[in-house]
């Protein structure tokens, strides 16, 4: 069965206009057309300090496809691109590209490789804003709440820190 699959693209080193544009690029090859695209979003490195600011956008495929079949085609996309280490334990790093899968249909998955809706989402405004311009209605499976709302929520929380 055909479900919606949005990712989050991120990019902090290099030309970074260039790696998010490759990145689509590759993935349509995988999964077809690409459905939906953001701006792409200049923001500043979350949850680690580096002095390369990122670029991130979302984007939306529709396929039919094993969660980690997607998985193994993102990582490989990934390190097509460049990409040699992962963040481990929260651990982040500058990277060229990074391709997290956010949401697919309305799945809900806990493997020890993936978890579906990624764990962070909710808490991340440089996921929230781009998935926000292009699915701002669609809701979050376990939390039951709109992106726009989640974005609005996540904001205040983050200016009442
Ligand atoms: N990705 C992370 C950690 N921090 N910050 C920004 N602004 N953009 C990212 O894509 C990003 C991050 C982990 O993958
Ligand atoms: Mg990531
Ligand atoms: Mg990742």
């Amino acid at each position: 069965m055909t479900k919606r699959l949005y990712l989050s693209l991120g990019t902090n080193l290099g030309n970074k206009r260039e790696n998010l544009t490759r990145a689509i690029e590759f993935l349509s090859l995988a999964f077809g057309k690409c459905v939906a695209a953001s701006r792409f979003i200049g923001t500043a490195p979350w949850g680690f300090e580096s002095d390369n600011s990122f670029l991130n956008c979302a984007v939306a495929f529709d396929i039919d496809l094993a969660p980690l079949e997607l998985l193994d085609i993102t990582e490989s996309i990934e390190r097509k691109l460049g990409r040699t280490q992962k963040s481990h334990g929260g651990h982040y790093s500058d990277r060229i590209i990074d391709i997290d899968i956010l949401l697919y249909g309305g799945s809900i998955i806990e493997s020890e490789r993936l978890t579906i809706p990624h764990p962070l989402m909710h808490k991340r405004d440089f996921v929230l804003e781009p998935l926000a311009e292009i699915a701002p209605d669609i809701e979050h499976p376990v939390l039951h709440k709109s992106i726009k709302q989640l974005m609005e929520e996540n904001k205040e929380q983050t200016l009442s820190k």
